[in-house]
């Protein structure tokens, strides 16, 4: 007699096993599915909606320190979840249904997956907001309902095979008693070996990536001492005349206009969609007089405006990648209000989009001339990645209030709090005024002999740029540095100063921008949570 049974042994392990591999492959349906017919993520669904149930520090700490991968890390630890709750699914059934751990009925595995596929289309679903079946979605309750059922089917099906399968090495294991006693044993010590080398891991990967963020990223706004730089701060100063001046080409500078494949991407999605236009126009809608609809021909007829502007995101860091520029074309949002009549007491425009993505903007943004519907850019289409066929622009606005792939524009009457602000980012967004050093290189040394041009980028959104100051001291002192003529005063300015380090050692150079209205970068540090990040940018430099 075996004195302890291996939980796997037992009814109920037998059926979590046999569920979780059923529910591997049930999950790989569903992504599936998702990517190539449209079908329902579940793991998306419930991401969006757990990101918006947390508290904004514990985001903002995960931000931190998992970086812009992090909605990647925060899928697959759903995905392992979804692939759990298959599991106990499978175990408790087996457990209830099962008692005596005979080989299931394929019935029973349909019933099985008829349970669950209620469950996430009555329960689970309407839990996250998506409503019943994902009637809120998108891909529309039909998709949802004929792609769980698939995935439910699927399951089922498998369930039963692997329950069975399960129940064969139960009887070919059994027959030769001491052997398979000794062997359970020994494997009883793999495992719990394992067991301790993963924790032991893992550890180490979260103490190595906590320590790594710091290193890379936490220390660069900080090397200089802001009680330093504040000393003799001055939050507005009457503006000079920008210095502009021809820019020597250096490595790593940014392009004054970024190339449609070197412009950041940031989305909610883990996978962006491709709108077909077959599927695809805009409505306009809600407090109007006369609500229409357009199709991408009609809407590409209208009266287009052409504007160069750029574009960075709420969560970039200082110093951060994501802020590109670009030509864009499109038609003025207000045109499109004025022909649809905006009805007195409108407050607001609620922007939807294909993704389920929304946000809002006040009338006063909507209306100003610059404010479009964008249809081209850099002289092209929008590519997908950038909102193909249509997305906003709000010049001043961080990109979170650039909605990609847009299907209705709505005029409301109260403060509706798009996406990203129900997780607790700021509603105004204004863009806050900074500046990055592109080049030379954090910590890559130069050489004592000769010019090195420091150079980089400074954005206000849309109040242009009328200085940039460099400091090769550690902030003790300042020195205006050149600036491209930009083409606008929508779009970032790019600046340089050449430089002739006299003695080697190290260097430690910081960058503050002023915009056209005298307004100076702010110098304190504040994380990208919740109104975007400000401080000045710091690199050091090792001279030879
Ligand atoms: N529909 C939709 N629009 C969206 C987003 C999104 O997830 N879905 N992300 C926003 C954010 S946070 C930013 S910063 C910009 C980025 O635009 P880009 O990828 O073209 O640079 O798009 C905004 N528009
Ligand atoms: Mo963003």
């Amino acid at each position: 007699m075996q004195a302890r049974v291996s939980w796997t042994k037992k009814p109920f392990g037998r059926g979590f096993l046999a569920g979780l591999a059923a529910g591997a492959v049930a999950s790989a349906v569903m992504l599936f599915l998702h990517a190539v017919f449209n079908g329902l993520s579940l793991p998306e669904s419930f991401g969006s909606e757990l990101t918006a149930l947390m508290p904004v520090s514990m985001f903002a700490f995960l931000h931190q320190f998992v970086g812009d991968n992090a909605k990647f890390y925060f899928y697959y630890i759903i995905l392992a979840g979804q692939c759990v709750v298959f599991a106990l699914g499978g175990g408790l059934y087996n457990h209830w249904a099962n008692r005596e751990d005979q080989p299931l009925q394929w019935y029973q595995g349909l019933f099985l997956g008829l349970i669950l596929w209620l469950f996430a289309g009555l329960i689970l679903l309407p839990l996250t907001g998506a409503g019943i079946f994902g009637l809120g979605l998108t891909e529309g309750i039909i998709n949802g309902m004929v792609s769980l059922a698939i995935v439910g089917l699927v399951f089922g099906l498998l369930f039963v095979f692997w329950q069975r399968w399960l129940l064969t090495l139960r009887r070919s294991t059994a027959t030769g008693k001491v052997a398979a006693a000794r062997e359970a044993a020994a494997q009883r010590v793999t495992r719990r070996k394992l067991f301790q080398q993963g924790a032991v891991f893992t550890g180490v990967a979260v103490v190595g990536v906590i320590a790594w963020r710091f290193i890379s990223e936490g220390l660069g706004a900080t090397k200089v001492p802001v009680a330093k730089l504040l000393k003799n701060y001055h939050q507005k100063v009457t503006p000079v005349a920008p210095k502009y001046g021809e820019i020597h080409p250096a490595p790593f500078l940014s392009p004054e206009i970024t190339p449609n494949d070197q412009y950041y991407i940031v989305s909610k999605n883990l996978q962006d969609p491709s709108v077909p236009l077959s599927e695809w126009n805009l409505r306009v809608d809600g407090l109007v007089d006369h609500p229409y609809t357009l199709s991408y021909a009609e809407l590409a007829a209208m009266p287009m405006q052409t504007q160069y502007e750029s574009m960075m995101c709420i969560s970039n860091d200082i110093g951060g990648p994501n802020m590109s520029n670009a030509l864009w074309e499109g038609v003025r949002l207000t045109d499109l209000l004025q022909k649809a009549g905006v009805k007195p007491g409108a407050t607001k425009i609620v922007l939807h989009a294909y993704d389920d993505y929304t946000d809002s903007i006040h009338l006063s943004k909507a209306v100003e001339p610059t404010t479009l519907v964008a249809l081209r850019m850099n002289g092209v289409q929008l590519p997908d990645g950038h909102g193909y066929p249509a997305r906003v622009l709000v010049p001043g606005i961080y990109g979170m209030k650039h909605v990609k792939w847009l299907t209705r524009i709505e005029v409301v009457n109260y403060d509706y709090q798009g996406y990203w602000e129900q997780r607790g980012w700021d509603d105004a967004a204004p863009v806050l005024l900074t500046s990055r050093i592109d080049t030379p290189l954090d910590g890559v040394a130069v050489s004592a002999h000769g010019t090195t041009y420091i150079a980089g980028v400074a954005f206000s959104g849309n109040k242009g740029i009328s200085a940039v100051e460099v400091s090769t001291d550690s902030g003790d002192t300042w020195q205006l540095a050149t600036l491209q003529k930009p083409p606008s005063e929508l779009t970032w300015v790019i600046w340089e100063l050449p430089w002739q380090p006299t003695k080697p050692g190290t260097y430690i150079i910081t960058v503050r921008a002023t915009d056209m209205d005298g307004n100076v970068q702010n110098p304190n540090v504040m994380p990208p949570e919740p109104f975007g990040a400000t401080g000045y940018h710091s690199i050091s430099v090792p001279v030879q």
